[in-house]
Parts: structure tokens; C-alpha cells; sequence
């Protein structure tokens, strides 16, 4: 077994990776970025290198600085956690070549599955259930056309061959919508992964994300650990994940079981990896592989009792699994809901911010994995993901109120995060049915009701815009507690206003997007980030619904769509220009 490792990457994952170290007697090492200088994965780890400024480029993604850190330091391995380097082929290759260990699957498995129409055509080879499509890239519309009018047949997915998790995804739902899928498949695809090559695949219908957890080991074992299913989601990015899935019964569990294992097996597959694919009517679809640990790892911990990064670790030495197929019991049911900073209401903006204040939940069946405490800064510069809250119960139901109870106790101050969002989800009848639930994430209204409150402006202020939390405090009135609720400042944690203590900031712009003021017909930009398209012209008439831009934000490509239809009356962006949350893109009268 290794005798230090070094983990190449920060918050919750870092110190889940150092927690499974620790366990196994093994030293850990950090790194960090300036601004991460004070951060727990960085105190909590027995030594700690700087790697560069903030931006992920100039530090936690520097391939030689890692590796010079890690010789200096006498680190035998690197965990790349998710994300930042873990399923980059030319990382594990210079680890390899640097002779120290990747802690993940051979650089040659992340090739293979990182182009997604290679791994497609692979997956068809060993007899392992594709979404139908092309297993070639397509070149052109044109050709597009053809392969969709000749065998997939409308609605269509277009998705980028580099892509994966959602980026470079388009749905056309009929043949006027397939040029501007195809183009922006193409466009993001190109941006993303420096490759604008696409395939086709039959667009199916409410689907669920049910994915399987695979180990396999140098000596030829694969398992898997049942299933998770992820299918409540936003923008491709998940939310809530569970296991078991509401909708597999034991059979099929065995079926999707067996496909996870055959596509690990078909790229030679060492580590921990994800198998995800697609549930409809019962019919089970390869969609992809992540050949990293990942994020919702924990609620298949929660089940199997198989803790998933302590095995990466034993792999990555040459040692056996620790169980067979024979061995793994899937108990009870696990919930995870990812507490990120943002705001549901707002289209789920990114709420960065400091952290004013810290409690997280606790007692029976409770797990919170997190990197923060009261004083930390949720930075724009990375993952926007405060803490997951993991529960675990003897079945769905008790799980879920488990977690209704355990998002109560969580507190969160100065900073807007999912726990209203997942609170109320867990209380509707989709939830409780079991639905994919991607009526509700989608449906605006629904979305507003979650809006944060807002107090009214003190007197003679016109400072409307003040961000504000809400807080409980708890007053006794003649011997009987009563607890009361302070909607301030968030800047003014004191509640008192106007301390001198009490931080003022100008008041933000942002407050005002999606809701908030504006001119009548105003359409107001939810998001900060670039004008990648604008697809009208001043004074043009929009049907509602009409593409009006395309807003490039957090990695990911957002349509802006007319709310109302009408006339172009004003545009405010062009193409190019950086937008910010609270602008206005367009008035439509
Ligand atoms: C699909 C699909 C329908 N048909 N592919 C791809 C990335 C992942 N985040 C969701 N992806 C989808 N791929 C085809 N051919 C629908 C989705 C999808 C989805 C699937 C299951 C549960 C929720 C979803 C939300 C959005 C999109």
C-alpha cells in the first residue's frame, strides 16, 4: 500500500479522499489555489503545496506542478477526486510516465469512453444495448437529414462526440428544428472540447438517468453495486440522486447489472466507474461512461455499505476487491440532495458568497459530506456546491422524510442555496410517486414561488436591491420561548443594521433578474457570462418562445427565449459582448 498520496483537487471530494487515507494509514497531501490558502482540505491534510493563483488553469489543473509537488513531497499516487483532471488521458499518462500512480482507470479507458461515438460504436460491438443512432459522426446537416429521415426517425437527439454530462446536447423536435441543434451541438462541442464533431441518436421521451456503479481490479474482477437513479436534474446538472432506482425491481437491477459490467469490461476497465444510461418502458440504454468516482458515489456507500474510494485506493495498489458479486446486498434506501449556492427561483443562478454562519444536520441515518464551515467564500472560480446531504432509511418513504427532516436542521446563513428547492420537491405527489420530476424543475411558476423573501426597503432608502436572508432567532416572553423570524441584510448578521460592524456593499444588480422590476415586456438576463448569439434583429416580430440568444454561462450554452410574443421593441446585447446577471436583453412589446 502507498505510504503518502496526494490529492489533486479541493472541498467536499478532497477531504472524502483524505477521510478514506486516513483509514487506511495512509499520508495526505494537498494543494491548493490562493484564494482556497485557508480551506479545510487544506488544514485538515498532513501537508500542504500552493499550486498557483485562483483560476483552475493556473493551479489545480497545472499537470507539471502536481507532478512536481508530488515528487517533492514523496507522494506515491494522485487522487484526481471528480472533475479538474480526473478523466484527462494525458494527466494519467503523466503520472505514468512520472512513475507515480494514477488513482484511476488506465489512460487508454478514458480515451476509449471519452469520445462518446467511439464508446458507442464499442458498446455495439460487445452486445451492450445503445440508444439507436449513429455510432459515426455525422458530417453535416445534410447528412444528418438523411440518417434521421432514412432510420432514427424524429424527435432527434444531437449530441457532441467530445461532449458528455449534457454539454453539446441539442433536441430537435422535428425537421425545422434540426439545423439549429445541429449548429449548436456543433458550436459547444467545438468550444468545450475543441471538436465539433456530432452523432444522432432517437430522442426518447422522459426517460430516466439510471446509472450502475462498477469496481473492477488488476486481476480481473468487475462488479457492480446496483443502481442510482439521477433523474432529477437541471440543466444536466443533478440534483437529487437515489438508490435503489424507484422503477427496477430485482431483474432488472440483475439485466442493467450485467450491461455495466460487459461496457467496463469491453474497455478494459480498473477502478471505480459509472455506467449511465437511459430507462424508458422499461427498456434499458447505454448512454455513457464516467471513469471517474463521482459526486452521487455516497448513496450507493449508504446501501451496499462498500466504501467506494477506500476500493479505488486498493485497486490502484494491485490488491484485490474486497468482495465479489456474490457479496454485495443492496439495504434500505439512500438519498442524496446536492446543497449547491443557488437560487432555484432565479433559474437556478450561481449565489456565490461568504458563509455567515454553519450547522449542519446530524442524528440517525444522517451523512453530510462538505468542505466549508461558517467563514468560508463559495468563489465564482469553482463548483458552486456548499455541501450533499445524504440520508439513509429502510425504504423510499421513510428515506424521504428523513431528509425533509434532516434539510430543516441544516443552516446555511448569508448564502442562498437549494435547501428551500429540495424541500419543497420532496413534498410534492411527483415525488412521492416516484416521477422523474422534470415537469416540475422546468415549470417556472413553480420555480418563482421559491423566490427568497425580501423585505421591504427601510424608510428613505431607495436600496431595494440589498440581498437579504431570512433568520430565526429565539425570544422568551414571560418564561415561553418563541421562535421569531428576521428577514435582513445578509450582510448584517448581527441583524442590528447599521452597526459598525455591519458589512455594506452596494447593492447588486442581480436582485432585479427574473422578476424582479424592469420595464414591461423587459426581458432581463438570469445569468452572467458571454452573448455567444444573438438570433433576432431589432424590431423583428417573436412568437413566444422564439430564440432571442444564446448566453454562454458556467460552461454551458443557455437559450433565452421570448416570454411574450410580440416586437422586438429594444435588443441590448450583441454578439460577443460578457452580460451580467440583471441586464437587459431585449423589450418586447
Ligand atoms: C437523452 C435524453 C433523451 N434521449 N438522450 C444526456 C445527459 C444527461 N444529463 C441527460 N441526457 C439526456 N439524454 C436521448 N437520446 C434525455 C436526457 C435528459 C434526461 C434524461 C433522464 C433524466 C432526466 C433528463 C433531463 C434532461 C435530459
Amino acid at each position: 500500500m502507498f505510504s503518502k498520496v496526494l490529492v489533486a483537487n479541493r472541498g467536499e471530494i478532497a477531504i472524502r479522499v483524505m477521510r478514506a487515507l486516513e483509514e487506511l494509514g495512509i499520508g495526505t497531501i494537498a494543494v491548493y489555489s490562493e484564494p482556497d490558502r485557508d480551506a479545510l482540505h487544506v488544514r485538515r491534510a498532513d501537508e500542504a503545496y500552493l499550486v498557483g493563483p485562483g483560476p483552475a488553469a493556473e493551479s489545480y489543473l497545472v499537470t507539471d506542478k502536481l507532478l512536481e509537488v508530488a515528487k517533492e513531497a514523496g507522494a506515491e499516487a494522485i487522487h484526481p477526486g471528480y472533475g479538474f483532471l480526473a478523466e484527462n488521458a494525458a494527466f494519467a499518462r503523466a503520472c505514468d510516465e512520472a512513475g507515480i500512480v494514477f488513482v484511476g482507470p488506465p489512460a487508454d479507458a478514458i480515451d476509449a469512453m471519452g469520445s462518446k461515438t467511439r464508446a458507442r460504436e464499442l458498446m455495439a460491438e460487445a452486445d451492450v444495448p445503445i440508444v439507436p443512432g449513429t455510432t459515426d459522426p455525422v458530417e453535416t446537416v445534410e447528412d444528418a437529414r438523411k440518417v434521421i429521415d432514412d432510420t432514427v426517425g424524429y424527435p432527434v437527439a444531437i449530441k457532441a462526440a467530445g461532449g458528455g454530462g449534457g454539454k453539446g446536447f441539442r433536441v430537435a423536435e422535428t425537421e425545422d428544428e434540426l439545423e439549429a441543434a445541429f449548429e449548436g451541438a456543433a458550436r459547444e462541442g467545438e468550444k468545450f472540447f475543441s471538436d465539433a464533431t456530432v452523432y444522432v441518436e432517437r430522442y426518447l421521451p422522459d426517460p430516466r438517468h439510471v446509472e450502475v456503479q462498477i469496481l473492477a481490479d488488476a486481476h480481473g474482477n468487475v462488479i457492480h453495486l446496483g443502481e442510482r437513479d439521477c433523474s432529477v436534474q437541471r440543466r444536466h446538472q443533478k440534483l437529487i440522486e437515489e438508490s435503489p432506482a424507484p422503477a427496477v425491481d430485482e431483474e432488472l437491477r440483475a439485466r442493467i447489472g450485467e450491461i455495466g459490467v460487459e461496457a467496463a469490461k469491453a474497455v478494459g476497465y480498473r477502478s471505480a466507474g459509472t455506467v449511465e444510461g437511459l430507462l424508458s418502458d422499461g427498456e434499458y440504454f447505454f448512454l455513457e461512461m464516467n471513469t471517474r468516482v463521482q459526486v452521487e458515489h455516497c448513496v450507493t456507500e449508504m446501501v451496499t455499505g462498500v466504501d467506494i474510494v477506500r476500493e479505488q485506493l486498493l485497486i490502484a495498489s494491485g490488491e484485490e476487491l474486497s468482495l465479489a458479486q456474490d457479496d454485495v446486498r443492496i439495504s434500505g434506501h439512500a438519498i442524496e440532495c446536492r446543497i449547491n449556492a443557488e437560487d432555484a427561483s432565479k433559474n437556478f443562478a450561481p449565489a456565490p458568497g461568504a458563509i455567515a454562519t454553519y450547522d449542519e444536520p446530524s442524528g440517525p441515518g444522517v451523512r453530510v459530506d462538505s468542505g466549508v464551515e461558517a467563514g468560508s467564500e463559495i468563489t465564482p472560480l469553482y463548483d458552486p456546491m456548499v455541501a450533499k446531504l445524504i440520508v439513509w432509511d429502510n425504504d423510499r418513504e421513510l428515506a424521504t422524510a428523513r431528509m425533509q427532516r434532516a434539510l430543516g436542521e441544516f443552516e446555511v446563513g448569508g448564502l442562498k442555496t437549494l435547501i428551500p428547492f429540495h424541500l419543497e420537491l420532496l413534498a410534492t405527489d411527483q415525488w412521492a410517486n416516484g416521477e422523474t420530476c422534470r415537469d416540475l424543475v422546468e415549470d417556472k411558476k413553480w420555480l418563482k414561488a421559491l423566490a427568497f423573501p425580501k423585505a421591504s426597503a427601510p424608510e428613505g432608502s431607495d436600496d431595494e436591491d440589498e440581498e437579504t436572508v431570512e433568520r430565526t432567532y429565539a425570544v422568551e416572553v414571560s418564561g415561553r420561548k418563541f421562535d421569531v423570524k428576521v428577514i435582513g441584510s445578509a450582510f448584517a448578521p448581527n441583524g442590528a443594521g447599521g452597526g459598525a460592524a455591519a458589512a455594506r456593499r452596494p447593492p447588486k444588480r442581480s436582485e432585479r433578474a427574473a422578476g424582479g422590476g424592469g420595464a414591461p415586456g423587459e426581458l432581463i438576463s438570469p445569468l452572467q457570462g458571454t452573448v455567444l448569439k444573438v438570433a433576432v434583429e431589432k424590431g423583428a416580430a417573436v412568437e413566444e418562445g422564439a430564440l432571442i440568444c444564446v448566453i454562454e454561462a458556467m460552461k454551458m450554452e443557455n437559450e433565452i427565449t421570448a416570454p411574450v410574443a410580440g416586437t422586438v421593441n429594444e435588443l441590448g446585447v450583441s454578439e460577443g459582448a460578457a452580460i451580467t446577471t440583471g441586464d437587459s436583453i431585449a423589450v418586447i412589446g
